[in-house]
């Protein structure tokens, strides 16, 4: 008999993490473009992320950084000492830390042929991201081998652009239970880029088998793309059947409720009103680009960056919800700073899958053995520090695919080498 968990499966911080102003749109990213990185602390955080869900007591996969400097995109782009830093830089990103654009997942118990359905998103839109897919989907093709359970699919053509998961919620009595899937797509409309395109979303739950009854496709608002929400989950996140939201987050907010309930009557909704946290305070401070997560004991926790705590009004915000008698009962503060110098919170550098641990490639799923091993694989072979001059240079490309390899060696997947 399966069992369905809830597994995270975060990204491993590569050994280029580093800071290049690649996203435009993307206000941190923009903002801390030139800073010098700390690769080694970025990817301790994340392990310490990943420990911290753990020790709660919940299921923990992990997926690999990308081969970096990216030789095909090199070679494609004809980049050399000639071509702009910022197509070098794209070249050497390590952008695929935030697996919540990783892929889109249906749950078994959603689609058509009973199995989980993974789409990898073509990430078109920006060009350090675009180089993605097919090595991600290298990783899901082992992770998630076993057809009996699972189908990988190959991303949707790129003229429709799709940022994965990080624009899909899903709500349901339980993780095993049968869900509704939530797309939110953008429309450009100002001078940041609307990422996520109705088309692909609509692609995707057709690919999985969705029932067309219990999809919904709904559109984010502008105003919040132009504050710096490039991604939904930067102004709401949902979990089993709560939608932890901004007052702002969807084009027509009550339209945005009502379909949801229609489809599923049990929906709570927690929003936070710009009166107490603005449009830019909760993109400052990512409070929504949290983990919400059932924990053991049937309650939900908030888990959300430090940087929420250091915000008068968002944690005021925090203590009053708490101080309530609202369906989230905890909020946990977690140290991703490395990550979110780059507009990546907690929920950017996970990817949800409910699924059988069982029948995952165990090679993906963490233990804190293993969790330790990592740690140490990191703290010996990953940069101290990347200053922007840098990244281009042949000694540091050659520590940045040895670190690699050694990662490949210790977790046995040289294959993916
Ligand atoms: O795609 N930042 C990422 C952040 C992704 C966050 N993901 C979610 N919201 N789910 C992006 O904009 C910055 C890289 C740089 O500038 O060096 C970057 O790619």
């Amino acid at each position: 008999m399966s069992k369905l968990v809830e597994i995270n499966f975060d990204g491993i911080v590569g050994p280029s993490h580093n800071y290049a102003g690649l996203s435009l749109g993307n206000i941190a990213s923009v903002s801390h473009k030139g800073d010098p990185s700390y690769p080694r602390a970025a990817a301790l955080q994340g392990i310490g992320k990943m420990r911290g869900n753990m020790g709660r007591g919940l299921a923990q996969g992990f997926l690999l950084p990308l081969p970096r400097p990216n030789e095909e995109t090199l070679r494609r782009l004809a980049v050399d000492a000639t071509a702009n830093r910022a197509l070098l830089a794209a070249a050497w990103s390590a952008s695929s830390m935030w697996t919540a654009n990783a892929a889109t997942v249906s749950p078994a118990p959603d689609t058509a042929d009973g199995r989980c359905h993974l789409t990898p998103a073509n990430l078109v839109t920006m060009v350090h991201r675009a180089q993605e897919w097919r090595d991600t989907k290298a990783q899901l093709d082992i992770a998630f081998g076993d057809s009996k359970h699972f189908a990988v699919h190959d991303a949707v053509p790129p003229s429709f652009g799709d940022e994965g998961a990080a624009n899909h919620m899903r709500f349901c009595e339980g993780h095993d239970a049968k869900g509704v899937e939530v797309f939110v797509y953008g429309r450009p409309s100002g001078k940041f880029p609307a990422r996520q395109h109705e088309q692909a979303s609509r692609a995707v739950a057709r690919l999985h088998g969705l029932d067309p009854e219990r999809c919904l496709f709904i559109e984010q608002n502008p105003l919040a793309i132009e504050a710096g929400a490039f991604h939904n989950d930067v102004v709401s996140v949902a979990n089993e059947r709560v939608l932890f939201t901004h007052e702002e987050a969807f084009a027509d907010q009550q339209g945005a409720y009502d379909a949801i309930r229609d489809a599923f009557p049990a929906l709570e909704v927690v929003e936070v009103p710009s009166s107490a946290v603005s449009l830019a305070e909760a993109i400052k401070t990512y409070l929504f680009n949290a983990q919400l997560l059932t924990l053991p004991s049937g309650e939900m926790a908030l888990v959300v960056p430090e940087e929420c705590r250091e915000s008068a009004a968002v944690w005021s915000w925090c203590e009053g919800m708490l101080a309530s008698n609202g369906p989230i009962r905890h909020v946990i503060p977690v140290d991703v700073r490395q990550s979110m110098a780059n507009g990546g919170g907690p929920a950017c550098l996970r990817l949800r899958v409910v699924a059988d641990p069982a029948t995952v490639d165990p090679r993906f799923l963490l233990d804190d053995a293993k969790a330790e091993r990592l740690e140490d694989v990191i703290a010996e072979h990953w940069p101290e520090q990347i200053d922007p001059s840098d990244i281009g240079s042949e000694p540091l490309a050659r520590s940045v695919r040895n670190a690699r390899s050694k990662l490949l060696e210790m977790l046995d997947l040289r294959e993916l080498g």
